[in-house]
């Protein structure tokens, strides 16, 4: 038996666990690392499972490319030349801005790294994004404005210390397990919650209050409970004397919500909202857990800007046990933003429409480069339906099945002139491309990961890749030396060390420092012990700026047509669009076909029975699912994971975007259900 220790390439959270094999060099499953500050000795059911999917018969082994409509297999060398060739022959005819890279928040940050060079320096556009654009680009940009840094505040061992804990919009038991242990474990050391979420999620129950307000009047409740935390006198003074600017304006625009008034706006009775101002207000110190239900909204960035505005009235940031703490989704869909594949920033949030910064990366890889911010990933598809992107570069993506509006991603996808799609597995998007790639996958690789926590940790190969797959860093490289820009790295360490001279909040980090448990960025200098808080002194904007926010309904509500309100999300066993975990299969056993919760209320005025087949449809397509008949959803609205491509919540969903993040408003719209 060997054991490798690894990351978890599920959720933010960070767990670390060994992946073992026999002495035929299989697979055979994975033990939890007991030492690990997250991990503890303990995993969620996809942790345990993690090894599951690694050696399934359906995994990628050799390049393809479509010839007469079909992928056939070819080497990796035409392969590479081809996609060059089409790459730069769109750029040359079209401009290089014709041209789209979405990268993945499932690969290493190295990777991540790689794929900005490429699109920046080898192919001379800032088109580049990746998944953050439909999870916590509301969170980037609100937190960027009011504190100067767009990551969690605080770290997981805060739980341990803290008196209050304020979940609002996040499943944190299903989508960050142990989190949500952590936070129970809070609760039972006698730590107060509150729990904000329109369906009775499993923290609802230990929590001292939920409240279930309607789907997108976050706003409305944030502004209440400033409002009350005024008139009472429970802000912190002192704070917002010495640390915040601004106040004037957040108290004049709270004005219009008292209690009453935001009452009707939630659904929720005056009195729960008295009680959660004075509660959240009271503690010594409290902490704020957010996660999709505040920021996937067309004012998602509004939302976020409110919860700011909530820490910095009493004072809860800077120290242990406070924060405003945005759990970050997918296993690196932080170190994807910290490495630059966003459409604005080079790794580190270094800005591309600052010369200095756009000089620094210059005279790094020896090219010049664009200066106009590139294009968001929704922005994008909505440009490639227009025939305006024509050739896109997708790695470790799947958006057919977890962008909003399928139909209208599916029109772009067949648009283009040329898809290149690398992944593990023959995805819905995959099945679109003219060139798919066969990835290894995180356990066949090293590279670096970053969690929601800033926590920077080693990911370690403990197989071989199946067929010919290769490590995406390999790939990346063959086309960045396509491109005749300087990618000669023998292995992922030395891109790391590219990363760190470039990257000042990554500079003090070496896979030598990583060994043990990784390192909290800041970490500035080769001696930084890594930082677990930030804004301790000051903001890292200086003073944590007041945003005043109006109360804005989301853009399509239930009406006569379409009379209950949709939201989407997931659940504990499956992720995203299900390429691994139902192909791994006790997770697949456990949740087989799409389903719909429906309030029995509901169910009885539609006569619908459970598990029988129904039609959901809304002004973008119609899907059936299995109905799922549940109290967890309040009455008039259902939930649909999107996890199901026979059954895809994204053929429904809205694609209005929030005007600043461009993120979908994948938590409201209206649709309507028939029996079948
Ligand atoms: N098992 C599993 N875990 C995952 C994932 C997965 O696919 N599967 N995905 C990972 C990723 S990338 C992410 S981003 C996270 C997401 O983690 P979460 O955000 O926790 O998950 P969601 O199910 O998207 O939504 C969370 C909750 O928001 C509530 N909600 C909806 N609308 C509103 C609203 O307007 N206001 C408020 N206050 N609440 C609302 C929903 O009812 C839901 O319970 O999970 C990560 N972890
Ligand atoms: N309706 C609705 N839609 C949503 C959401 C919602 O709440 N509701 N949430 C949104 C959110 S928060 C997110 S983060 C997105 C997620 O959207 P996506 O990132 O598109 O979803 P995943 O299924 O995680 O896709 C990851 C892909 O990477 C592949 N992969 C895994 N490992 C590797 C690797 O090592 N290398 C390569 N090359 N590929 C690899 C997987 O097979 C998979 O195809 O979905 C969004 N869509
Ligand atoms: S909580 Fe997240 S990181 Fe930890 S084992 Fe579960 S999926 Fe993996
Ligand atoms: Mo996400």
């Amino acid at each position: 038996m060997t054991a490798t220790l690894t990351t978890c390439p599920y959720c933010g959270t960070g767990c670390n666990f060994y992946l073992l094999r026999d002495e035929d060099g299989r697979l055979t499953g994975v033990e939890p690392a007991g030492n690990h500050p997250t991990s503890r000795g303990q995993l969620c059911i996809k942790g345990w499972n993690a090894h599951a999917f690694v050696e399934h018969p359906d995994r990628l082994t050799i390049p393809q490319i479509r010839t007469k409509g079909n992928l056939q297999p070819v080497d990796w060398q035409t392969a590479l030349d081809l996609i060059h060739e089409k790459l730069s022959g769109i750029a040359e005819k079209h401009g290089p801005d014709s041209l789209m890279f979405l990268s993945s928040a499932k690969v290493s940050n190295e990777e991540n790294y790689l794929l900005m060079k490429l699109a920046r320096a080898g192919y001379g556009t800032n088109n580049i994004d990746h998944c953050a654009r439909l999870c916590h680009s509301s969170t980037v940009t609100g937190l960027v404005e009011t504190l100067g840094s767009g990551a969690m505040t605080n770290s997981l061992s805060c739980f341990d210390e803290t008196e209050l804990i304020f979940v609002i919009g996040s499943n944190t038991t299903e989508q960050h397990p142990l989190i949500g242990s952590r936070i129970l474990q809070a609760v039972w050391r006698g730590a107060k919650l509150i729990v904000a979420d329109s369906r009775k999620i499993r923290l609802a129950r230990h929590a001292d209050l939920h409240l279930r307000h309607m789907n997108g009047t976050d706003v409305a409740l944030l502004n209440g409970l400033m409002r009350q935390i005024l008139l009472e006198g429970l802000e912190n003074r002192s704070f917002i004397e010495s640390r915040t600017e601004n106040f004037a304006a957040l108290e004049k625009s709270l004005a219009p919500f008292h209690p009453e008034y935001v009452g009707k706006v939630t659904g929720l009775l005056p009195e729960q909202i008295v009680s959660a101002a004075r509660m959240y207000a009271e503690a010594e110190k409290a902490m704020i857990v957010y996660a999709m239900g505040i920021t996937q909204h067309s004012h998602g960035v509004d939302n976020v800007r409110a919860v700011s505005n909530l820490a910095l009235l009493t004072g809860n940031l800077g120290r242990p046990g406070t924060g405003v703490n945005p759990l970050r989704g997918q296993n690196n869909v932080q170190g994807a933003c910290d490495m630059g594949a966003l459409p604005d920033v080079y790794s580190g949030y270094q800005r591309v429409s600052d010369p200095a910064a756009r000089l620094k990366f210059s005279a790094a890889w020896q090219t010049r480069l664009p200066e106009k911010p590139g294009l968001m990933s929704t922005h994008a598809i909505e440009a490639a339906a227009a025939g305006k992107i024509r050739g896109m570069l997708i790695l470790g993506e799947n958006p057919m099945l977890s962008d909003a509006n399928q139909n209208l991603v599916r029109q772009a996808l067949e648009k283009l002139e040329f898809l290149v799609v690398i992944d593990i597995f023959p995805t819905e998007t995959a099945q679109l491309a003219d060139v798919v790639l066969p990835a290894a996958c995180y356990a066949e690789r090293d590279g670096t990961f970053t969690s929601t926590e800033r926590r920077v940790q080693r990911g370690r190969k403990a197989l071989t890749p199946p067929g010919e797959a290769q490590a995406d860093w390999q790939i990346l490289c063959a086309l960045l030396q396509r491109c005749g820009v300087n990618a000669d790295y023998v292995e992922p360490g030395e891109i790391m060390a590219e990363i760190s001279r470039l990257t000042p909040s990554y500079a003090g980090i070496s896979y030598a420092r990583l060994e043990g448990n990784g390192l909290q960025w800041p970490c500035p200098d080769a001696q930084h012990p890594g930082t677990p808080i930030l804004h301790r002194e000051q903001c890292a904007r200086g003073k944590g700026r007041f945003s005043p926010v109006a109360y804005r309904p989301p853009k399509e509500l239930p009406d006569a047509s379409y009379p209950l309100l949709l939201n989407t999300g997931r659940i504990g066993i499956h992720w995203h669009t299900g390429s691994m975990t139902r192909r791994s299969h006790l997770l697949d056993r456990e949740e087989r076909s799409a389903f719909v919760e429906i309030n029995p209320e509901d169910a009885e005025k539609l006569q619908v029975r459970t598990r029988q087949q129904v039609k959901i449809s809304s002004r973008r397509g119609a899907i059936q699912a299995a109905a799922k008949l549940t109290e967890r959803v309040p009455p008039g609205q259902i939930f649909i994971p999107f996890h199901f491509a026979e059954g895809a919540a994204n053929a429904l969903t809205n694609n209005a975007l929030d005007p600043e993040s461009g993120i979908p408003e994948f938590k409201v719209c209206a649709v309507r259900i028939d029996p079948c």
